[in-house]
């Protein structure tokens, strides 16, 4: 053993020890479900989020000065104006001609330079910051940072000159507030200054002003990026969304005072500090926005505010519950514990744990009417953010939604509907202009405005057309696991429309098998070595594209079967997928192809993995259906693995789910420690690396996936259960057909599932190689022994 290691293990162990009687701060109660940690933030990354939806924050838990870094999901630069398209109908055919010819570099080198819109830097922004000196550096005892899961609340408690001081934030949905309060026992009461602060764009800093007849600060101004960049050329913007943040402030005993953008208070024993803030995205009169939300807050006190989140909230949470078993080590502070896990210990209670924290932080970061979650969920505190924190859509924002149908969280996806409907409408322009077809296409990143454009300053990354049809799916797989029928009429069925319509028109005859194909194709950010040895990406149909368009037609035939649609449309859809390339081909070696021929890979451990598409999260390649794909999808994981694969978080996160979909649940589990082990920041955060949450809810997806799988017609309970879960009990997952399944288990065997039906019909289950066809119609409950068999 090393010194560090000896020191770390010390730390553990005196830490069990101080903190085995740390109590519960949570207000619903024991067990607590929370992130919990015995000092304050050393990092952006260390330290806890709060969201309802829209307005999110960082908590930091600092008693000498706390930064709490606040965010709003709107804050963009620019607007809808950089354009739609780019490039012709008759520089489609010249790049096909090229194709063609199999002079693959120079249509590389055409297709950014005809379509691409270049490198483009518009960022996501932070709000700033809201900082509380306390300008007292007296050391603090008995010092506890907790995030409550049970009712999204973080509470931060210490000792000072003898005299304890608590600090609770919540952001709550109902009340649209950000609301903090700050205790002390001192009867002199504690002294802090309040000021917000916004990083500065480039030298441009945002106006701040306050107000002391209100006892408020107020930080107003323009998102702009005066670093902004389109295709590799600087374009400063100095325009963008208007916002404006307002901080008010009651407070018992002592005064305050205002200077100089600050707030000072001396003597007081209680503080109850609210911010609103909107923004011109959402509102015209944003300002007017704020004024009437503070008004109607001071009907309210900071207790009702927390009653009334509390109560919106947990509906949402607690439809769903894991626990693994193992509480006794939620004495010890998260970040202690994730260590342990690091050197190598297994913690079943810490894997419950991130699998609720993936469903919490949905809730926080997506509710309906908000925007949806952004490469960063709503947390960032950058001006120009890693990938500017924006919507990627050749998986990062696909897998933000993976938990929210399985674990009982539709409502939170919605956001994603109300933004993909907005991409549609561009992206029907970008197809018409761009490429002459019908319908709508949308590529592989786009941002707050919803351009559907192409972004591309390399082919192998941007040159990709397929974001919309994996999108679409969202719409369908929301349809089969609530089967509202209104929804697929008026919103699932036009989306999914437009994305065939333009497949329809899209694809081209191969000139080897005269099949349809999807081409130009890439596969997302991968390249292939060309016949001269040289990295090439766009190819004639890759395996992703051909997936994809060959479940978007599928499923809007099944779509319009169930609104009783038959029309030319759907036949010639029909027509186009019984002649589709396939997009499943098994190479030579065993492995699933990923372009349109057997090529030489440059980076065989690449963190996509886009050929197994079709084992998730698409449905086609399954154990029972297709018994060759499927092994050949095990050999195609293994070769990536082998070569050192899943080499960021979100990629050993689908790993978890492809794992479950191979019924392995010894793998996944495997996925779950190194997911854990290399790609988990100290406040749970997913490390791309940097932070980037698509990896919180793949991993939480794929935890889901291993107890409960409805892709095909069969509802399979405990698919991939690892040995270490030896014992455990899950309720409220979601399956499709609009069922809610609650599974227990013992020694590694199934011991009770309920499953109860919504819409009644007849349902066949499978558990350890046993199969049972179930009837709801009578008995929209019914619960099931290790044997199928139905018990009371
Ligand atoms: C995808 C990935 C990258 C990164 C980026 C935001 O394109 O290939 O790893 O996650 O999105």
């Amino acid at each position: 053993m090393n010194t560090s290691t000896i020191k770390l293990l010390t730390t553990i162990l005196l830490s069990s020890v101080l903190f085995s009687c740390e109590p519960s701060n949570d207000t619903t109660g024991s067990p607590p479900n929370r992130l919990w940690y015995a000092q304050p933030a050393t990092g952006w990354d260390h330290a806890l989020p709060v969201g309802n939806g829209r307005m999110g924050a960082m908590v930091f838990g600092d008693p000498n000065t706390e930064r709490i870094q606040l965010n709003e999901d709107s804050l963009w630069p620019g607007g809808p104006d950089w354009g739609d398209a780019k490039g012709s109908p008759e520089d489609l055919e010249e790049l096909r001609r090229l194709l063609g010819d199999g002079k693959v570099h120079q249509a590389d080198r055409f297709i950014v330079d005809k379509f691409s819109m270049g490198q483009i830097i518009r960022s996501h922004q932070t709000m700033g910051d809201l900082y509380i000196d306390f300008q007292d550096e007296t050391p603090v005892e008995k010092y506890t940072r907790a995030l409550s899961l049970d009712s999204a609340l973080i509470t931060v408690r210490y000792t000072k000159r003898g005299a304890q001081i608590t600090q609770r934030v919540f952001s709550s949905a109902p009340d649209n507030v950000m609301a903090i309060s700050l205790t002390t026992t001192a009867t002199g009461g504690m002294n802090f200054e309040l000021r917000l602060d916004r990083p500065a764009d480039h030298g441009h800093p945002t106006v701040i002003t306050s107000n002391l007849s209100e006892n408020e600060i107020s930080m107003k101004g323009t998102v702009t990026q005066y670093g902004g960049k389109l295709n590799a050329q600087s374009v400063p913007l100095d325009y963008g969304v208007n916002f404006e943040t307002r901080l008010k402030v009651k407070h018992l005993g002592g005064s305050i005072t205002a200077s100089n953008g600050r707030l000072s208070l001396e003597g007081v024993r209680q503080a109850e500090i609210y911010l609103v803030s909107a923004t011109s995205f959402y509102h015209e009169d944003y300002e007017q926005n704020n004024a009437e939300t503070l008004l109607a807050l001071d009907k309210s006190t900071f207790e009702q505010l927390l009653k009334r989140h509390v109560e919106d909230y947990q509906p949402l949470f607690q439809r769903v519950t894991f626990d693994l078993g193992e509480n006794t080590l939620d004495s010890l502070p998260t970040d202690l514990r994730l260590e342990r896990v690091k050197m190598g210990t297994y913690d079943p209670g810490l894997v419950d744990r991130m699998f609720s924290y993936g469903r919490y932080l949905l809730i926080s970061s997506s509710r309906p009417g908000t925007n949806p979650a952004n490469l960063q969920g709503i947390w960032n505190e950058h001006i120009e953010a890693p990938w500017n924190a924006d919507y990627h859509l050749n998986i990062n924002l696909q897998m933000n939604y993976w938990p929210a149908e399985v674990t009982n969280l539709s409502e939170c996806h919605e956001p994603l509907f109300d933004y993909v409907e907005r991409l549609v409408e561009r992206g029907r322009i970008t197809a018409r202009e761009q490429y002459g077809c019908r319908g709508a296409v949308i590529h592989h990143a786009t941002d707050l405005w919803a351009p559907a454009w192409m972004r591309a300053a390399q082919p192998y990354w941007g040159g990709w057309v397929h974001g919309g049809g994996w999108l679409v799916q969202h719409f369908w797989e929301h349809y089969l696991f609530n089967k509202n029928r209104e929804f697929l009429g008026q919103r699932a069925y036009p989306a999914m429309k437009a994305i065939a319509l333009f497949y329809l028109d899209w694809l081209i005859k191969h000139p080897g098998d005269g099949k349809w194909v999807a081409a130009p194709s890439t596969s997302p950010e991968n390249s292939y070595l060309a016949k001269d040895g040289e990295r090439a990406a766009v190819s004639l149909g890759t395996a992703m594209g051909q997936q994809i368009v060959a479940e978007v037609f599928d499923h809007t035939l099944k779509a319009a079967e169930e609104l009783d649609i038959s029309d030319e449309f759907t036949k010639a859809i029909r027509e186009k997928l019984d002649n589709l390339r396939s997009g499943v081909v098994i190479g030579e070696d065993g492995r699933i192809l990923e372009w349109d021929q057997p090529y030489d890979e440059p980076e065989k451990g690449h963190r996509h993995m886009s050929h197994l598409y079709a084992l998730h999260p698409g449905h086609v390649i399954t154990k029972q259906g297709t018994p060759a794909l499927f092994a050949a999808a095990r050999k195609t994981l293994d070769y990536r693995l082998d070569h050192g694969g899943a080499g960021t978080g979100w990629s050993r996160a689908w790993l978890i789910n492809f794992s479950a979909r191979l019924l392995d649940g010894e793998m996944a589990d495997e996925h779950i420690r190194l997911f854990l082990q290399k790609s988990t920041a100290l406040n749970l955060f997913d490390l791309h690396p940097p932070f980037q949450i698509d990896g919180n809810f793949g991993f939480t997806a794929g935890v889901a996936e291993m107890l409960l799988q409805s892709h095909t017609d069969v509802l399979e309970i405990l698919p991939a259960l690892p040995k270490a879960w030896s014992e455990g009990k899950v309720t409220g997952l979601k399956a499709r057909g609009d069922f809610e399944v609650d599974l227990a288990w013992e020694n590694g065997k199934l011991s009770q599932a309920e499953i109860r039906s919504f819409v009644g019909g007849q349902q066949k289950v499978r558990y350890g190689g046993k199969m049972v066809s179930l009837d709801f119609t009578e008995n929209p409950v019914i619960r099931l022994n290790d044997n199928l068999h139905v018990v009371k």
